[in-house]
């Protein structure tokens, strides 16, 4: 009796939000990213130590990632860790470089369920053995699935990227394989760690910061912004449906010119 009255109530409580009902199913973003600030903040103003703000952000990029995949994105970039981010505390680095491996061990049977393939941007170089290895067998593991595909930057620096990409096409012209004159965007943006990703269409920063902070500077040149003022531990589907409904009004404005 007592399970059959917790379906009962289950079946009234919606598992779609209101304000995904709203969603046009047609321009959906096809590619989101995501700035994941504002942990550190969280942490503060509960008198928590900052990794508990880490381990929180990361109960919510496996909300969003489920949502997104339910709403028909087809790329969720995540700015999980900026090469900036060494000059952090070692005891908050070494926490942090933990995370892919929890996040992992927790989650990866279910990105398994939801078809989501992972998929890294960044400089793999310098990343702890443990972290690498972890990171490495999601990758593999999800190779041949072809629902969402959830890009994490990790070590990753966009400036970094361009100078990379940059030097191999210097030395493509160097060793006589091209013509300095057929480097266009096309070129460029082949030789950047997104080659394979359309841009973004849509980027969200959470945590009120105005800013890039070094992050897809080439890739975003004509994204829609959406900023919120929501520290990302608090961030959850619904502020993630309200980004994609402020996106598609943009889109509609626009088209309607
Ligand atoms: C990290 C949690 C989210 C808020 C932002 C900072 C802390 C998930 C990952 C991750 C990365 C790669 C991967 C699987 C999971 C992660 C770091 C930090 C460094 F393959 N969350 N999360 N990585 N945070």
């Amino acid at each position: 009796m007592l399970e059959k009255f917790s379906k009962w109530k289950s079946n009234l409580t919606p598992t779609k939000t209101e304000s995904t009902v709203d969603l046009d199913p047609n321009t959906v973003p096809a590619h989101v990213a995501i700035i994941m600030d504002g942990n550190g903040r969280w942490a503060k103003q509960k008198g928590l130590p900052r990794i508990a703000g880490h381990r929180e952000g990361m109960k919510v990029v496996n909300k969003i990632v489920s949502k997104a995949n339910e709403l028909g994105v087809e790329v969720l970039t995540l700015y999980a860790f900026s090469t900036e981010n060494w000059k952090r505390p070692k005891t908050e680095v070494d926490y942090l470089m933990k995370l892919p491996e929890r996040f992992l061990g927790m989650e990866l049977p279910k990105l398994m369920e939801e078809n989501v393939k992972v998929r890294l941007m960044g400089s793999l170089d310098h990343l702890p053995e443990h972290t690498l290895k972890a990171v490495t067998k999601a990758v593999h593991e999800t190779k041949d699935n072809t629902g969402l595909v959830l890009n994490f930057a990790l070590n990753y620096g966009s400036r970094f990227e361009m100078v990379e990409a940059m030097k191999e096409i210097a030395k493509q012209v160097e060793k006589g394989e091209m013509s300095s004159d057929e480097i266009d965007a096309d070129v460029i943006g082949a030789h950047l760690m997104t080659a394979e990703l359309k841009d973004p269409d849509l980027l969200i920063r959470t945590s009120g910061e105005i800013r890039l902070s070094n992050f897809m500077l080439w890739q975003l040149a004509y994204s829609e912004f959406w900023f919120t003022d929501v520290l990302w531990p608090d961030f959850n589907e619904e502020n993630f449906v309200e980004a994609i409904t402020v996106y598609q009004k943009r889109a509609r404005r626009f088209g309607g010119v």
